[in-house]
């Protein structure tokens, strides 16, 4: 199991942390995921066999926010 925190810019409020929760919660691999609104960070739990930093990123970008690291 590998942990991951992303910087992403443009959440603003409990919507956009659902929005970004609900584009990362399918995604094959993910356990856990965990989105930090004030300081602008998501942790992700994953398996690294089934998804990588890659997927996540297009997943957020996807959904509207930039991903910044
Ligand atoms: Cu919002």
């Amino acid at each position: 199991m590998a942990n991951i925190t992303l910087k992403v810019q443009g959440m603003t409020c409990d919507g956009c942390v659902r929005s970004v929760k609900k584009v990362l919660e399918p995604i094959s691999g993910v356990k856990n995921v965990n989105v930090s609104l004030d300081q602008g960070q998501v942790a992700i739990e994953y398996d690294d066999k089934s998804a990588t930093k890659e997927d996540f990123k297009s997943a957020i970008e996807d959904a509207g926010f930039d991903v910044l690291s």
